[in-house]
């Protein structure tokens, strides 16, 4: 049975600043990722903090949110057959260093928290995430 799916993908600034936004758009689509919906933004502290709020108790999350509100990002609606789960294959592991050949994280990752992309890792939390960046 087909089970297309939605999930929130985030090209974050480390990555936007070094102009790989096209080169990790192309690497969705050969994947066969539609993007449906994007938009390039910045986004205030108060909202990485909202966004990031289930990772409040870690002791990284202050940087964290400081990180991903530092500069442009860009927001992606995602689609595919499991999107969720191909999108988290297709990003590789957190740390850069553990990251498959082949996987976005592997390929432009500079640092655990310098990783390039965001994935959703839910079907409930892709749903919340869309709906953070994209309900009007
Ligand atoms: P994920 O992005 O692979 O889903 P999460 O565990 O949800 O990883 O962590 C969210 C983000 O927090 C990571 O992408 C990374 O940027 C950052 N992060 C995770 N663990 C650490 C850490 O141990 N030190 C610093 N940053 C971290
Ligand atoms: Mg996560």
């Amino acid at each position: 049975m087909s089970n297309i799916e939605q999930t929130l993908s985030i090209i974050k600034p480390d990555a936007v600043e070094r102009n790989l936004d096209g080169q990790i758009k192309e690497m969705f689509s050969i994947n066969g990722f539609t993007i449906v919906q994007e938009k390039k933004i910045q986004i205030e502290k108060q909202e990485a903090e909202k966004f990031y709020k289930v990772h409040e108790t870690k002791p990284f999350y202050d940087d964290l949110c400081t990180y991903l509100s530092s500069g442009p990002i860009v927001v992606m609606i995602l689609e595919k057959e499991n999107a969720i789960l191909a999108n988290r294959e297709l990003m590789g592991s957190t740390n850069p260093k553990d990251a498959a050949e082949g996987t976005i994280r592997k390929k432009f990752g500079i640092s655990i928290d310098k990783n390039s992309v965001h994935g959703s890792d839910s079907a409930e939390n892709a749903k919340i995430e869309i709906d953070f960046f994209f309900k009007s």
